[in-house]
């Protein structure tokens, strides 16, 4: 498959003014009749993808076209000498009802439980009629929906302008919805189906009242009041924190069970996967819940920073995901504890980008070159991107970034923009902001080594530090980047903070002196994860700590956690820590933290996940001694504190349901300390388990006690499932917790696997469900990485690569380690993937396979 370079981009010749879809639905096809009005910009012809349409008939200013004045070729359509003004009309067919890739329009649901629905970014438009389908054609959409009655709800973008039954056919009715704003194809959205929907206002600065919608099936309907506070609490938040405020008179999300990704921005109708909107506190975890405000907040944001102002290319997609990334992460912090947001948020980018660029799939946060687009949506552009955006931010500080963004949003409203766009924005206080750039262009993690010297005579504390980042095949040599290093030194017998300063490190190696230090202090680096790098200093163990003990925020004491457990556990790597220091920090901190703040109790018990330590290692990774170890260490915590699990579990008394920062900490802590008492063998320890499920107040208190029972194997552990199922077998996004727990269970067999995917309620046409299997599944390194774990793995992305590339090639990613790996499993996976690069077909999975 060919590749689309950055460097070959050109302005379309010709822009849409305005465009007239007229989707008619029909019982196994849909007809779409298009009219766009054209304007030539540059010399050139007229360009239209297509891609899956059958094309009817195509006239030009009211003349039928014949092949002989276009030429249909590779997904493109070229129509020769076009005038400089032209109305084409252009009629296709269809047809959603097979359509399992779920791009384009689709069908959701299946029997008489269906539903049709679009996913248009990034190239999805193409699979409803032919156009120039790339972002920065922005349009003025008209769309007509007509359908059978049976699906009383049509909607489109924009407002409703007119609606009313088809004359000579009394089943069917229709809808008109017009999108005032100009925007690009990927924006586009349709909704034909059965809804129920909530209802709600909201009242922007500018004092515009909008109609807010939550459009679900009629038994989800009571689970959107989560979705739609959040929903009011992000149009707040972005007119408060940015100035910017909503821009049209009705706002709708639509919940659907099939889908691709998490959620989509189109605009004024979002559509999101089930998982990512609906939310209770009996059928959803406080986790889940936490992630569908983030999310809705997300795409909210995106109406803004994607929609209002777009990217000029695909290329430059990380201009609107990383910026909306860091716009979420900031609005989660705000809603809850900053300190435990910075810490998920670490995590995450730890254990999926890292790993992401210390493998063969690294790429730079704006990618140079793609084959295929779809996969291109990766934890690199988006959580690396807003990484980025981060340290800006904290460079500037909170004044000049939002002069920045003022600028930003002043100069390129209404516009398609690039990358060097926003960092010019950005820099009108400080020009410096525009090295950022380069960031943006090399892949690799920077690895910031460093030592300190204390001079006593001069009282001077010196800090060398330098930055190095891993040579990527196929990219230019790295050159040192502008890395922000927060620090802070501490007294050693106060504890006191004695000095405050954000160091930049900005060249190959750099020294730092600090003036007037009285004695030798202890150096906290990267406080908040300052930037997004790996970090290796001159620390003892002591050091470490003392730190845990005197950091005075609980995201750098939580950092100084796992400094301490990736010295332990990465010996191999060359690290040097035995566990006393760690378990012995540990016991002291954790009581007294418990009481105070429970949800940073819990995540100072964190272990790196087995993914995560797997990135730190860059050959001869051996999952079967890495998850020795790692268990090994989580046993050790776990018996250390084996006296007090009892004492801290009663603490945590069960109460009744609450949504509030504390009531989550405690349950999130209380099933921490349930699985450190399991692993202990805590007397009575599973009996709480099976307590804390029949009595349980909400999700997380009942998947907690489940999740345990399952990974300790209890004797009632299967007795437990099945009453989950029994209890919960109405509800899709419930089961697909059921089939989630068992498929990542700690002992789980390829046995197993199979058994589930036998199940009946195994579906492969829903992304969610496969995932809960498969993509749970991955999570299991020595199970994954065996003869018979790759070859089911593998068998898995074979069937789906023709049904549904975008999620083949997703859950390929997982394998992209491969060549990682300690003998024979790394010939093993080599032989499964390149058996399996010579049976599939799509652009997007053959992509991934690229370096086997
Ligand atoms: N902008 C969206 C990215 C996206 C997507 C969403 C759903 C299904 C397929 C998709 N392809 C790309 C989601 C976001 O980042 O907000
Ligand atoms: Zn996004």
């Amino acid at each position: 498959p060919s590749k689309i370079n950055l460097k070959d981009y050109q302005k379309p010749s010709f822009d849409v003014e305005t465009v007239h879809l007229d989707i008619k639905l029909f019982e196994d096809y849909a007809q779409v009749n298009s009219t766009l009005k054209m304007v030539r910009q540059t010399t050139g012809d007229i360009v239209l993808f297509g891609e899956s349409l059958e094309l009817l008939s195509i006239i030009m200013n009211d003349k039928a076209l014949t092949s002989e004045h276009y030429q249909q070729e590779d997904g493109k359509l070229t129509i020769y000498e076009a005038p400089d003004e032209v109305i084409l009309d252009i009629q296709v067919r269809i047809s959603p009802q097979t359509n399992t890739a779920l791009e384009g329009l689709y069908m959701a649901g299946s029997g008489d439980d269906t539903m049709f629905v679009t996913q248009c970014e990034p190239e999805g438009f193409r699979k409803i009629t032919f156009y120039p389908d790339r972002p920065d054609v922005l349009a003025i959409f008209t769309t007509r929906l007509e359908a059978d009655k049976r699906y009383p709800t049509l909607l489109a973008n924009g407002n409703l302008v007119e609606a009313g039954e088809v004359a000579d056919a009394p089943e069917r009715h229709y809808a008109i919805w017009q999108d005032p704003t100009n925007k690009p194809s990927y924006l586009f959205a349709c909704v034909i189906a059965d809804l129920d929907v909530l209802t709600d206002s909201y009242t922007t600065s500018e004092g515009r009242d909008v109609l807010l919608e939550v459009y679900a099936k009629s038994a989800d309907i009571d689970k959107c009041d989560v979705g739609m506070q959040a929903l009011k609490d992000a149009m707040r938040w972005d007119e408060v924190n940015y100035g910017r405020a909503y821009d049209l008179d009705r706002y709708m999300i639509v919940a659907v069970s099939q889908f691709n990704m998490g959620a989509m921005e189109n605009k004024g109708l979002n559509i999101f996967n089930t998982a990512c909107v609906l939310s209770s506190p009996e059928t959803t975890t406080d986790a889940r819940s936490f992630s569908v405000k983030a999310i809705i907040a997300h795409e909210y944001f995106h109406n803004w920073t994607g929609n209002r102002i777009t990217c000029r290319d695909w290329f430059q997609l990380c201009l609107k995901e990383g910026f909306t990334v860091y716009r979420d992460q900031s609005f989660s912090a705000d809603q809850q504890s900053s300190a435990v947001q910075r810490i998920d948020d670490v995590a995450t980018l730890r254990a999926h980008q890292f790993a992401e660029d210390a493998g063969p799939l690294a790429h730079p946060v704006r990618p140079e070159s793609f084959v295929e687009i779809n996969n291109f949506y990766t934890t690199t552009v988006y959580e690396k991107g807003a990484e980025i955006v981060r340290m800006i931010a904290n460079t500037l500080g909170p004044d000049d970034f939002r002069k920045g963004t003022d600028e930003y949003f002043r100069r390129y409203d209404g516009q398609a923009v690039t990358v060097e766009d926003f960092l010019s924005a950005l820099s009108i206080t400080d020009d410096k902001i525009e090295d950022f750039i380069d960031w943006y262009r090399q892949p690799g993690t920077p690895v910031v080594s460093g030592s300190q010297t204390y001079d006593s005579a001069a009282q001077t504390l010196t800090i060398t530090l330098n930055q190095q980042t891993r040579h990527v095949k196929g990219f230019d040599a790295p050159k040192p980047l502008p890395i922000p290093v927060a620090t802070a030194l501490f007294d050693k017998d106060s504890g006191a903070i004695v000095a405050e300063r954000m160091l930049l490190l900005d060249e190959a190696t750099q020294t730092f002196v600090f003036e007037n230090v009285a004695s030798e202090p202890v150096v906290s680096l990267l406080r908040d994860f300052s930037a997004p790098v790996q970090l290796n200093y001159d620390y003892q163990d002591a050091d470490l700590a003392f730190l845990l003990k005197h950091e005075t925020n609980g995201f750098n004491r939580w950092q100084v956690t796992q400094m301490l457990v990736n010295r332990i556990l990465l010996q191999s790597q060359g690290a040097k820590s035995s566990p006393e220091v760690y378990l012995e920090a540990l016991a002291q901190t954790l009581p007294v933290l418990a009481a105070d703040d429970a949800m940073l109790a819990a995540r100072l018990l964190d272990i790196p996940s087995a993914q995560e330590l797997a990135s730190a290692i860059p050959q001869d990774y051996d999952p079967v001694l890495v998850k020795e170890q790692r268990d090994g260490l989580y046993q050790q915590v776990a018996d250390k504190l084996k006296d007090q699990w009892a004492t801290l579990y009663n603490d945590l008394p069960m109460q009744s349901y609450e949504d509030s920062a504390q009531a989550r900490g405690i349950r999130a802590l209380r099933n921490v300390v349930l699985d450190m008492a399991l692993t202990a063998n805590v007397e009575g320890a599973a009996d709480w388990a099976q307590q804390q499920y029949d009595h349980a107040s909400c999700m997380t208190e009942r998947f907690g006690a489940l999740k345990a029972m399952v990974n300790h194997q209890l004797p009632k552990a299967n007795d437990y499932l099945t009453d989950f199922y029994k209890r919960f077998q109405a509800n899709d996004l419930v089961i697909d917790l059921w089939f989630s727990v068992q498929a990542a269970a700690d002992d789980v067999t390829p046995v197993v696997i199979k058994s589930l995917i036998a199940h009946t309620d195994f579906d492969w046409n829903t992304p969610n469900r496969v995932r809960s299997v498969i993509g749970a599944f991955s999570s299991q390194p020595t199970v994954l990485w065996t003869a018979e774990g790759l070859k089911m793995y593998t068998d898995v992305i074979k069937k789906l690569d023709d049904a549904n590339p975008v999620l083949a090639s997703r859950l390929l990613q997982v394998l992209a380690r491969w060549n990682t790996l300690a003998e024979p499993r790394r010939q093993m996976a080599h032989e499964q993937l390149t058996d399996l690069r010579k049976n599939v077909a799509s652009k997007h999975v053959l992509e991934s396979l690229e370096s086997v």
